[in-house]
């Protein structure tokens, strides 16, 4: 739990919305008065922000998922200490696209590294640091993959994990909502198939009746 301000994570799979979504809440929020910090992950700091070239472009078997995991940890952890705290203690809200279920879901039960395996290296990175509040938008793969195809898709510069097939993006829905069975009190899953505006209003609901009295 932060300690001023509050820390609420974005997740989901391929064009589940998250960018879209994340501009609204953060509107949503300002119009209640808040200090409002969007970013993103992998990214969000200057070093973060380089790993994330790494990460996201080149052929899909470019890294081993340990290897993976470690590089997302990294810019995680510099996030984290050079712009999630310092925002949190300056009582922001910070709103990201995107933490460490990412990697749970893409890396341990995507690629198959196991859910203790990104445990571990959470603790040995971040220790306990968690979000306030997650909101998952969960939507068939077809779907997502359809979206992402629609904006352009597969041969992005950034379209590395888009070429990674269905049953992989299966794996990731998945995962994600086996991380919300693990963490309900944190965790809250959003049907994101339907249009935008009812998408958005779901999250503000969601954010307002858990942290405005
Ligand atoms: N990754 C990882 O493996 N492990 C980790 O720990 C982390 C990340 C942190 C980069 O992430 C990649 O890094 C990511 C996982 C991996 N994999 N990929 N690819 P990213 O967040 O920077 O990029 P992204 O995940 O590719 O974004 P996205 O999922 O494709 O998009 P989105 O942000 O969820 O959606 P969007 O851009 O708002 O919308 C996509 C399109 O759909 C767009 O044209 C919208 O206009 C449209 N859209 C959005 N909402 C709707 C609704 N409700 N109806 C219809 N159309 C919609």
């Amino acid at each position: 739990m932060s300690v001023a301000g509050r820390f609420v994570t974005l997740e989901g799979g391929e064009g589940a919305g998250k960018t879209t979504q994340i501009r609204r809440l953060a509107e949503a929020l300002r119009a209640d008065g808040q200090d409002v910090l969007v970013t993103r992950e992998p990214g969000g700091s200057p070093g973060a922000e380089e790993i994330r070239g790494l990460i996201v472009s080149g052929e899909p078997g470019r890294w081993d998922p340990v290897t993976e995991a470690l590089l997302l940890y990294a810019a995680r952890r510099d996030h984290l200490e050079r712009t999630i705290r310092p925002a949190l203690a300056a009582g922001r809200w910070v709103l990201c696209d995107r933490f460490a279920d990412s990697t749970m879901a893409y890396q341990g039960y995507g690629h198959g590294l196991g859910r203790q395996a990104v445990l571990d290296l959470h603790r040995a990175a971040i220790g306990d640091f968690r979000p306030d509040l997650t909101l998952i938008l969960d939507l068939p793969v077809e779907i997502g993959l359809r979206r992402a195809a629609e904006r352009g898709g597969a041969g992005r510069a950034e379209d590395r994990f888009e070429r990674m097939g269905c049953a992989f993006h299966q794996r990731l829905r998945e995962g994600f909502l086996d991380i919300a069975r693990h963490e309900p009190g944190r965790c809250r899953i959003v049907d994101a198939a339907r249009d935008p505006d009812a998408v958005a209003a779901d999250l503000i609901a969601a954010v307002r009746s858990r942290f405005v009295p």
